[in-house]
């Protein structure tokens, strides 16, 4: 595949103003007609280049003159017209076979239904067309389908009619209002249970909220209105953005390659991000339901309204909107509160971020594949909707947030829909808007240098150093920065600093918190400009030597290095008056054990007996809601320890957490039964809201406890918790507790009832298949035969992830093996020949081959080189593992 670079963008020399698109639909093939005008932007006469992929050309014509085979190329790629005129007609028939589609892109089946996905390139998968996001036009669809089989034929915008044909099929006609670029366009056909909800927008004009799902399940899309409903009123509330049109749809797929997509006013959504009740859902996938939901609507104004003017500027609709989903979350969770707690509230939301970026974004920076989040190359677009677009993305606007303020932050975004309404920008055009209004509110200040951020990979590094004059009563913290070259950066080019606002506060030696003066600032935190290699900053009134709360709130995505003794991390993890510092203190104290045990050290009586002791204070601490010691009770994940060894030594790692879970087990069990039996009083019907949730991911983290420990009565307590839940958190944290650490009867006993009940569910069925690709006592051999049950199947990626993925990226114990390993590789070769973008997902897997440990890293790298030598191999998978291998 050729590579694509930033720098080779060129406008599309024509303007294509309207689209007149009509389908005559069927699921063995189905006709597509496309006729359009398009006009020269700078008045030359150039070829007509229209993407177009696995689609056949039935006819064509140019200002209504059928064309011969000779008077235009066709190839693989597509179609090139040789226009004699700066403007013309063109009409053409094509088509495509949507049962044949397994790549799931363009226009397929799922069920009995049709659906379409196009982003990024899935439009020329449908018809010839210029497949570009820059390329924005206003749209007439026309459907006609066979009325039994597909009652609601839907499309972007408004409906403006709904016939039947004399031939008994049934015919809609839809208008969108909006220019968009063709990767928004969508289709959906088929027989579905719909709910409605009628709202009135802020300016007073109603709109039709839509909610489409498989006929039976229509009784579990109430959440996902709720939540719709709420994403238009937080975008009019807190942004002032209001929705632009008159309905708005979201529907439900099972089969869905990523989350879900947001095509103008038919978002199509992976099933498990609609459907939701409290029998069949847990706690987590509620908030996932209403993060991906808030997300999806949001990119109506950040993705829709203003889009990207070429795939490079992903994150400039990605990372603003998740910036925007994570926000709307904590804003959701906070409703109600105030101080305090609200802040807890808000940082219970933002430790989650920041353990996804840490799990998912850390190491990608880290590995092959690490790319700027305003990427300079590609081969595979797909290969990158990754973790660095969103999350870090996300974590780029945040910083600018953090820059500007609230107040000041929605000023640039109201300029930035001044400035662009209606059309395709860049990354700069956005940083442009904001540094419109920095400039003003911080004179003599800029958003130069943090332009950075959009140029280096890699995760930077942060070194701290302390001196304290007690005669003077001044501290000075000195930061040093520093962002080695990741992935394939040049490693002589240069990395100049990044603009790193740094957020810190003090304690003094027993934990109270310190007024922080700073030339003429003070505060309980301030916000340092942090833009050198080097620089320091003298506090001053500080008697004692002061206890350091560094990067509050994980103020910027980097990576801080900042000795200390336990002693004082212990302290934080008690008194930090900042809730996600405090979290911090404690995770990395917890770290430090494992990863030392996990080298081969023993630690000390003294290092275990601080975790303990902390661990002890924070159970008891009645100050801290459920959700929050949830949390900072929690051992950080395998995942994110493993990125932390150098060489990665993945069976060590769950060893040695696995250990001291067993230690904090032990040692606390008669509290960990208090919280379990407290929690259990509690018998309110049941609501996801963040106040039970976190009941129940406590009670259920001290259930893992007591059964890790082998606590005698644990079994018992987790069978009946299985027997008695009312609902799917308490049952899967029950039938968790017993498959990751009971004996194997009631592992077998709780997965083959669980299987009785749930086998007609598959969202709840797809955790069936997790549950058992997790657990530690599963090896690779489990895996195939669960690979031969009659319910797994690969076409469906959820189904797929959910026994292959979950293996592969989270049984460290089983997959680090030579059997491992080779499953792994002919798992990616099979996937591959049914849908290239998911299998280039499981390439990733262990595209950082090279981190770990020598032996693991022998047999993955032939593992890579058996992938790379199969015939036929897709781009996709084909550019991850040459970029591993290079
Ligand atoms: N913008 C959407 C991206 C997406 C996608 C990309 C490639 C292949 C399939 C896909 N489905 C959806 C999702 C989002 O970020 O909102
Ligand atoms: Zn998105």
């Amino acid at each position: 595949l050729p590579t694509i670079s930033r720098h080779d963008y060129q406008p599309y020399p024509y303007q294509i103003e309207k689209v007149r698109l009509e389908f005559d639909l069927a699921a063995e093939q189905t006709l597509v007609r496309l006729a359009f005008r398009a006009s020269s932007r700078d008045g030359q006469i150039r070829p007509l280049v229209l993407d177009g992929e696995d689609i056949e050309l039935i006819e064509i014509s140019l200002n209504g003159v059928a064309l011969n085979a000779q008077d235009y190329q066709l190839d693989e790629q597509g179609l090139t017209l040789s226009p004699a005129a700066t403007e013309f007609d063109v009409v053409l028939v094509s088509c495509c076979r949507p049962q044949e589609n397994t790549m799931l892109m363009g226009l397929y089946i799922s069920g009995q239904n049709l659906f379409t996905q196009c982003e990024a390139q899935g439009f020329r998968r449908i018809t010839f067309f210029p497949d570009r996001p820059d390329v924005m036009s206003r749209y007439e669809v026309v459907l006609r389908g066979d009325a039994k089989r597909y009652p609601y034929l839907l499309s972007n915008g408004n409906l403006l009619e709904s016939t039947t044909l004399d031939d008994g099929r049934t015919q809609a006609i839809w208008e969108d209002p909006f220019p968009k670029p063709s990767y928004l366009f969508a289709l959906v056909a088929g027989d579905f249970d719909v709910r409605e909800r009628e709202i009135k927008k802020a300016n007073g004009q109603p709109a039709l909220l839509q909610v489409y799902c498989d006929r039976g399940d229509g009784d579990k899309t109430e959440w996902a209105m709720q939540c719709l409903e709420h994403s238009v009123r937080w975008d009019e509330q807190r942004f002032g953005l209001e929705l632009d049109l008159d309905r708005f749809m979201i529907v439900a797929a099972r089969d869905f390659n990523m989350g879900a997509m947001e095509n103008k006013g038919l978002n199509i959504f992976n099933s498990a991000y609609v459907l939701a009740d409290a029998q069949s859902t847990t706690d987590a996938s509620f908030n996932a339901v209403e993060a991906v939901i808030g997300h999806e609507y949001f990119h109506n104004w950040t993705g829709n309204r203003v889009t990207c003017r070429d795939w490079f500027q992903l994150s400039l609709k990605e990372g603003l909107t998740v910036f925007r989903d994570q926000e709307f979350s904590a804003d959701m969770l906070a409703q109600g509160l105030d101080g305090p707690q609200a802040a807890s509230a808000r940082a219970v939301k933002r430790i989650d971020d920041v353990s996804v970026l840490r799990a998912a974004q850390f190491p990608e920076d880290a590995g092959p594949m690490a790319h700027p989040i305003r990427p300079e190359s590609y081969q595979e677009i797909s290969n990158f909707y990754t973790a660095t677009i969103y999350e870090k993305g996300a974590e780029v606007i945040r910083m600018q947030h953090t820059l500007l303020g609230e107040e000041n932050f929605q000023a640039g975004i109201r300029e930035y829909f001044k400035r662009h309404d209606g059309q395709a920008v860049t990354c700069d055009d956005f940083v442009d808007s904001m540094d419109s209004v920095y400039r003003q509110v911080k004179p003599g200040r800029s958003l130069e240098q943090f332009r950075r951020w959009y140029q280096q990979a890699g995760t930077p590094r942060v070194q701290v150093s302390l001196q304290h004059d007690p005669a003077t009563q001044t501290a000075t913290l000195t930061l040093r920065q520093s962002n080695a070259p990741a992935g394939i950066e040049n490693k002589s080019t240069p990395k100049p600093p990044l603009h790193i606002p740094f957020a810190l506060g003090m304690l003094d030696q027993q934990g109270a918190p310190l007024t922080l003066h700073l030339d003429d600032q003070q505060g309980d935190t301030l916000v340092l400009d942090f833009t050198e290699a080097e620089q320091s900053w003298t506090f001053t009134q500080i008697p004692d030597a002061p206890v350091l709360s560094l990067l509050r709130n994980f103020s910027a995505p980097v990576r801080v290095d900042y000795y200390r003794p336990d002693s004082e991390l212990a302290l934080l993890a008690r008194h930090d008056t900042d809730p996600f510092a405090r979290w911090e203190a404690a995770q990395l104290l917890a770290t430090r054990l494992i990863l030392s045990s996990a080298s081969g050290r023993t630690p000390s009586a003294t290092q275990l007996a601080t975790v303990v002791q902390t661990w002890h204070a924070l159970v008891q601490d009645p100050a801290l809601s459920p959700a929050y010691k949830a949390r900072i009770l929690s051992l950080p994940s395998e995942r994110e320890l493993l990125e932390q060894t150098q060489p990665m030594t993945p069976r060590a790692v769950v060893q040695a957490r696995r250990q001291l879970q067993r230690e904090l087990g032990l040692a606390l069990t008669p509290y960990w039964q208090e919280l379990y039996q407290y929690l259990s009083l509690e018998q309110a019907p049941y609501s996801p809201d963040a106040l039970q949730a976190g009941q129940r991911s406590l009670r259920n983290l001290a259930l893992n406890y007591l059964l890790v420990a082998g606590v005698s009565t644990g079994p018992r307590l987790a069978r009946n918790q299985y027997d008695q839940a009312t609902n799917m958190t308490d049952r899967m944290g029950a039938l968790s507790a017993l498959v990751n650490y009971g004996d194997q009867e009631d592992r077998q006993d709780g997965l083959d009832d669980f299987f009785q009940r749930w086998q007609d569910n598959p969202l709840v069925l797809d955790r069936w298949f997790s549950l058992q690709a997790t657990a530690p006592s599963t090896q690779v051999a489990q895996v195939r035969a669960l690979m031969l049950h009659p319910a797994f199947s690969m076409r469906n990626p959820n189904r797929a992830r959910s026994l292959i993925f979950q293996f592969c990226m989270n049984n460290m114990q089983a997959v680090h093996t030579p059997e491992g390993y080779t499953f792994w590789a002919e798992q990616v070769i099979a996937l591959d020949k049914l849908n290239p973008e998911i299998s280039a997902r499981l390439a990733r897997v262990f595209d950082n081959w090279a981190r770990f440990e020598p032996e693991a890293r022998d047999l993955l790298k032939a593992a890579l080189e058996r992938i790379q030598a199969e015939p036929g191999l897709s781009g996709n998978v084909a550019e991850i593992v040459h970029k591993a291998l290079t």
